[in-house]
């Protein structure tokens, strides 16, 4: 491990270091353990309860994490050993993802409001398996997004040319190989509710002729039988919420119209083949050219009038949540109508262009209204965009491309390890307030800070065990530095970083960052490690994101989703200002980490640039 080779007879050897535990984890120690070495039940209880925040903990919460230490260090049951730990064993617990996750993985927020009060985990093109222009498309990562927790899947649905009745699934107009509707519909139906039992919502882009999409009706009602939500009657007031629809799935798209159907199949098909349908194809052109141009496209009221019953045996009845522009521009689209919802879709750019000049009308629509934002058309390389500008806007679903890796990636997923990975994360309050002046939430104004977050970065560990000896640099040990930061609302986006050590497996950085934040409710905090080069940008270390408002106070192991539980966390987290979150790598997250790694490879022989995605 120390020892790299320069040339045929000249090698060069580092120092291995014992990395023990950083001065503030000794410190903590000889604190509590009262100078002793050995630390009891009744002195960890008071650790948890004055340095980890834990004030529900109880003293058999403390013997219980006694009893897994000693398990799992020493392999000693109960009655081998007294119930004492020593620096090694606190420090032990303390790296310990599993003992001491940053945050709290089970589902602990209100589920009973509407479905739109929910930031959704959103799938965009969830059939394609790398880029937008000639990858397969494949029931796969629909599996593993819904495994991850994704609640809206997208299918884009076209005729199947070689069969008089198929329904294919593909990116119109590209080299993507199809996949057959009825097989994605199984493996929906089959992998929904494996990682959260809340509703599966399932977004089509429809293309098709009104056989087809009778068709469609068929599949989709003998598929998820009773399990399919569809309204009673012909317009919901308000939609139900995720508690209500637990194991059920949810259709959205525009609905069809009565003209079209009066044309002949093959007028349609052709219509449908000019792309006239996709709510996808404004991407090109400005957003009130493109909300003009689509206008006899899109959906309006009058298919709230039609007198077609609802229920399983029409297409329409099917759909829940009605999609389309109304005619007009973009004040229009984002016109709120009492007793109404509806989704509205908007690429990237639209997004950026409605909030920079209607910034509020944007959050106001949005508090009953659905709002999916979608990638820029030109993203063929599956990349996606900040989410940041959606979220904090109340954008329901932000719908990103999950085949990838990078910064944007990381957010999402960050965002959503939020109320225990259910795919559901409700909208703060401040989202959802009207104030006396029928004002709303605006995100680009200056607030008063609400809290301030301390994160001292310790040290991190466990490279060694996964990476081969050169993997970093050629010559020596690797030189990490880690870089810290929140994205949230403009005022509080801002990314820090330590002091590179140079040449250290287990490099120990001991340095503290603060964060003023006045829209904590909309931050995640990043957590990058980089590997630094003299030339070239270095190399990736590592990474973590997670939900501000869910971090528990203390010194805490960071990197993955481990199973612990507490409740009253957010009261904790605002009411504690001094937040240390131990950084650490331990060798079950390092395999966490070579995945992420392994799957950015297996990638690179298609266009996915996430490589060169900068982190800032
Ligand atoms: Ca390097
Ligand atoms: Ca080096
Ligand atoms: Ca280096």
């Amino acid at each position: 491990m120390g020892t790299y080779r320069m040339c045929v007879c000249f090698t060069r050897k580092f120092k291995i270091k014992e990395s023990g535990p950083p001065p503030d984890v000794k410190e903590a120690f000889k604190q509590y353990a009262e100078g002793g070495n050995y630390m009891t039940v009744e002195q960890l209880h008071r650790f948890l309860v004055e340095v980890q925040g834990e004030t529900g903990a109880s003293i058999s919460d403390a013997v219980r994490v006694v009893e897994q230490v000693l398990q799992k260090r020493h392999h000693m049951s109960k009655y081998t050993r007294k119930h004492t730990i020593s620096l090694d064993d606190f420090h032990y617990y303390l790296f310990s993802m599993e003992l001491n996750p940053p945050i709290v993985d089970e589902v602990h927020q209100d589920m009973t409001a509407p479905v739109s009060n929910y930031f959704i985990y959103t799938g965009h093109n969830s059939y394609l398996t790398g880029n937008q222009l000639n990858s397969d498309c494949s029931v796969l990562p629909i599996i593993k997004a819904l495994n991850r927790g994704v609640r809206v899947v997208e299918l884009d649905l076209w005729p199947n040319n070689d069969a008089t009745d198929g329904v294919h699934v593909y990116h119109g107009w590209t080299l993507t190989t199809p996949v057959e509707l009825i097989e994605c519909l199984k493996s929906i139906k089959e992998h929904a509710f494996s990682a959260s039992p809340y509703p599966v919502i399932i977004t089509l882009e429809d293309h098709l002729t009104p056989d087809l999409q009778a068709k469609v009706a068929k599949l989709m009602t003998q598929t998820f039988e009773d399990k399919l939500f569809y309204p009673e009657s012909e317009c919901l007031k308000e939609f139900p919420s995720p508690e209500e629809l637990k194991y059920r799935f949810i259709i959205s798209t525009k609905p069809p119209k009565e003209f079209l159907q009066a044309k002949s199949s093959k007028e349609k098909m052709e219509n449908s083949l000019k792309g006239k349908d996709s709510d996808e194809q404004d991407d090109e052109t400005s957003d009130s050219d493109s909300i003009q141009h689509n206008q006899d496209d899109e959906d309006h009221d009058d298919s709230d009038h039609e007198s077609r019953p609802p229920g399983p045996c029409s297409y329409k009845g099917l759909i829940a949540i009605h999609a389309g522009k109304p005619k007009g521009g973009l004040k229009e689209a984002l016109k709120v109508e009492l007793n109404k919802f509806r989704r509205l879709s908007l690429s990237e750019q639209a997004l950026e262009k409605a909030v920079s000049s209607q910034g509020t009308d944007v959050v106001r629509f949005t508090q009953r209204n659905f709002l999916r934002v979608y990638p820029k058309g030109t993203r063929f390389n599956s990349s996606n965009y900040n989410p940041l500008i959606g979220w904090t806007h109340g954008a329901q679903m932000v719908a990103f491309n999950m085949q990838g890796y990078g910064k944007y990636l990381w957010l999402m997923h960050g965002m959503f390890r939020s109320n225990g990975g259910c795919g559901y994360v409700r909208k703060p309050d401040l989202l959802m307030k009207v104030g006396p002046n029928n004002e709303v939430f605006d995100p680009k104004a200056n607030l008063q800070v609400k809290t301030t977050l301390k994160v001292k970065v310790y040290m991190g560990d466990g490279w060694h065990l996964d990476f081969k000896q050169t993997h970093f640099d050629q010559f020596s040990p690797p030189d990490f530095y880690t870089r810290v930061g929140i994205a949230g609302v403009p005022a509080d986006n801002i990314m820090k970083e330590t002091k590179k050590i140079e040449d250290d497996w287990t490099p120990v950085w001991d340095e503290e960052f603060t964060f003023p934040l006045t829209v904590p409710e909309l931050a995640l905090l990043r957590v990058v490690v980089r590997e630094y080069d003299m030339s070239g940008k270095g190399d990736f270390g590592g990474q973590t994101c997670l939900p501000v408002w869910e971090l528990r106070p203390g010194i805490r192991a960071m990197w993955y989703n481990p199973i612990i539980s507490s409740s009253d966390l957010l009261i904790l987290l605002f009411s504690m200002l001094i937040i240390k979150l131990l950084f650490l790598y331990d060798v079950c997250d390092s395999w966490i980490l070579k995945h992420s790694l392994q799957f950015a490879f297996n990638y690179n022989h298609i266009p996915l640039n996430n490589s060169k995605q900068n982190d800032d």
